[in-house]
Parts: structure tokens; C-alpha cells; sequence
């Protein structure tokens, strides 16, 4: 993909503040601090656009970017930073849970783990959502740049086995690894909606 203008549009704490019209958007969500800024980012090009931090749950609100005119990218909030699974129940779980389930033009769920760590209950919790929507979903497991081939075999093969088998990506913000393929498959979710 060809990236030729990406602009931020907004910042949206309730369903009624969603951008209108009906552009396909593709969703990056994941634990806070797993990487979903610097994902976004690096499939874009463009260093700071989304916000990227050392201080965990910074990202409140779904934050939407306008790509090439043609298609949105939509930055979720992350979760777990309230190190309590009620978190699920707070603000995080009726943004994401709502937007999940009610948003018509979400293409592609790209669910962002890192490569080196077990998954977490949350992590479950939305891998459950995502099986519920019946929507294409992509897992990314990022930061490889701090595995070594071997650890990151066996990252790869847990990820598939907690993630009933969906298709998993390793990726790293550091050196651009798998970047490409992300693309690919965003790409094809993309031509789906189209069709
Ligand atoms: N080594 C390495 N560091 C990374 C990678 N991706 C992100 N980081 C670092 O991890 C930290 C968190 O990255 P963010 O992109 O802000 O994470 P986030 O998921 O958007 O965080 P919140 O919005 O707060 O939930 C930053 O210090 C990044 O520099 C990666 O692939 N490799
Ligand atoms: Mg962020």
C-alpha cells in the first residue's frame, strides 16, 4: 500500500461522536503500552502521529486517522492498566465492546499481543469478542526485535494455540518486521469491502 496522506480526524469518548460515513476502518487493539501507537505509526510512516508513550493508558478514546482519503485506521484504548479484571466493566469495555459489536464498516480487528508475554485474561476477553463478531481478525505479536529466533517460535506457536489458530503476525516497530504482511492483510480486508 501507498501511503499519500494521512490526517488525523478526531477523538471520540461516546458512540454518538463516531466519525459518519461509511468508510471501512481497520481497529488496533491490545493491552496498554503493547505497541498499538507504534503499530500504527510504523504502517504509516509517519513518526508521532499516533501518540506513542512510556506511560501506560494514555490512549482514553478511540482515536480515528483519515488514510489516503479512502479508508479509516482507528487507534482503540487500551486495557488492563487498571491491573483489575473489573476493568473489563469500566469505560475500556463499553467503548470497545460497543464499537466492536455496532460498528458496520470494521473491515479488520487487529488484536496486538506482545511476543513476550503469555496472553492475559483481557486478552482472552477480547479474543472472545472478536470470535463473537464473526469479523476477519488478524493477531499481531510485537516487539520481536527483544526475542531471539527461537523464543519467538515458541511465542508464535503459543499465540496460535491460545487464539484458536487465528493467523498470527510477528512484528517489531523497531525494525519494521512485518510490516509488510500486516499490510497485505489489511490490504485484502480492504478489497473484501469493496467488493
Ligand atoms: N523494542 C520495541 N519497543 C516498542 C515496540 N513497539 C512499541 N514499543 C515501545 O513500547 C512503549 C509503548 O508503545 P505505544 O505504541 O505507546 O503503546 P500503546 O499500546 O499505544 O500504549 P497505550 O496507548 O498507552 O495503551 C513505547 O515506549 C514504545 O517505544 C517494538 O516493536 N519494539
Ligand atoms: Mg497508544
Amino acid at each position: 500500500m501507498k501511503v499519500t496522506s494521512t490526517e488525523f480526524l478526531k477523538s471520540s469518548f461516546s458512540e454518538n461522536d463516531w466519525p459518519i460515513g461509511s468508510l471501512p476502518e481497520i481497529a488496533f487493539m491490545g493491552r496498554s503500552n503493547v505497541g498499538k501507537s507504534s503499530l500504527i505509526n510504523s504502517l504509516l510512516g509517519v513518526k508521532g502521529l499516533a501518540r506513542t508513550s512510556s506511560t501506560p493508558g494514555r490512549t482514553q478514546s478511540l482515536n480515528f486517522f483519515l488514510i489516503n482519503r479512502k479508508f479509516r485506521f482507528v487507534d482503540l484504548p487500551g486495557f488492563g492498566y487498571a491491573r483489575v479484571p473489573k476493568a473489563i466493566k469500566s469505560t475500556w469495555g463499553e467503548m470497545v465492546s460497543s464499537y466492536l459489536a455496532k460498528r458496520s464498516q470494521l473491515v479488520l480487528s487487529i488484536h496486538i499481543v506482545d511476543s513476550r508475554h503469555e496472553p492475559t485474561k483481557l486478552d482472552l476477553q477480547l479474543h472472545e469478542w472478536l470470535e463473537h463478531s464473526v469479523k476477519p481478525r488478524l493477531i499481531v505479536a510485537t516487539k520481536s526485535d527483544k526475542l531471539s529466533n527461537n523464543e519467538l517460535k515458541e511465542s508464535l506457536g503459543r499465540a496460535k494455540r491460545v487464539f484458536s489458530k487465528d493467523r498470527v503476525i510477528t512484528f517489531s516497530a523497531r525494525t519494521g518486521s512485518g510490516r509488510d504482511e500486516i499490510w497485505r492483510t489489511i490490504e485484502s480486508a480492504l478489497a473484501d469491502f469493496n467488493h
